[in-house]
């Protein structure tokens, strides 16, 4: 008995960490996984990759549009699929977190502390989570009539984060900076304490995802926590009552808002 997780890159934290509870939890039901990592952004590759290998059921973590899951369903046949980042909108089975209201969320903790020139660090324009995040940013400063001070987009990494701080840095500076996730808010920090800049003194910064290693950034980072273990065993837990043939409504999963020593 065998699943296949089709994944992203697992260099980077948050599918790494759903990657490792789906493993967890799978093996503690007996079943085997068979895991895929993305290359090239060809979905469908990676998808086959699974089929390949006879899997009983399939869970994609890709970031896919309504219609490339769509075409992924397809080509799975009668398998059962779960989709963990796919356009919500898609008519496929899904187990993800919604991104707009953690998004607002974020916005509403740095206006409730009276920021007003807030920045953006967007994820790739590839990602539908990163596109997601930022409309829902956009519209929740559009609610308190604010527009963003800056606009910069990562890939994801630390690295791009602080790439993307230090091509604004030294002048310019939000009061805070939103960013679509933990790890280049990692590398953001890295850039800010490079100049100087105190945080959360000077700015605050505010992640996403609260992977397991963001209460150990310094100073400890304010996120919107997505449980990562959770979404993954969840996932499973799903499948597996697919697999047993029973009727699964789309499970209702929230994120919250950690608030940590980034933000003042
Ligand atoms: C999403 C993470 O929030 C982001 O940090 C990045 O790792 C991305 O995955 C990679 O695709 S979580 C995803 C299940 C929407």
């Amino acid at each position: 008995r065998t699943l296949g997780l089709a994944t992203s890159d697992l260099a980077l934290m948050a599918p790494a960490q759903i990657a490792s509870a789906i493993q967890q939890r799978a093996a503690a039901a007996g079943y085997h996984l068979v895991i895929a990592m993305e290359s090239g952004h060809d979905a469908a590759a990676t998808v086959n990759e699974l089929l390949a290998q006879r899997v009983d059921g399939l869970l994609i973590n890709l970031p896919l549009a309504a219609d490339e899951a769509q075409q992924i369903q397809l080509l799975c046949g009668s398998k059962p699929v779960l989709f963990l980042d796919v356009e919500p909108r898609a008519a496929v089975a899904q187990c993800q977190y919604p991104n707009a209201s953690g998004a607002r969320a974020a916005v509403e903790h740095l206006v409730a502390l009276g920021h007003r020139r807030i920045g953006l660090l967007n994820g790739p324009l590839r990602s539908v989570s990163a596109r997601q995040r930022e409309a829902a940013w956009l519209q929740a400063l559009a609610d308190h009539q604010l527009t963003p001070h800056c606009s910069l987009r990562g890939d994801w990494s630390a690295q791009s984060g602080y790439q993307a701080l230090m091509s604004q840095l030294p002048d310019a500076l939000p009061q805070a900076l939103l960013v679509a996730n933990d790890q280049m808010a990692l590398g953001a920090m890295r850039a800010l304490h490079q100049y100087g800049v105190a945080i959360p003194g000077e700015i605050s910064v505010i992640g996403y995802d609260d992977t397991a290693e963001s209460a150990w950034y310094q100073p400890p980072l304010t996120t919107v926590r997505q449980d990562l273990h959770y979404l993954g065993a969840q996932s499973v837990e799903r499948m597996l009552a697919r697999l047993r043939g029973e009727e699964v409504s789309d499970a209702a999963l929230e994120t919250t808002l950690v608030i940590r020593e980034t933000t003042a």
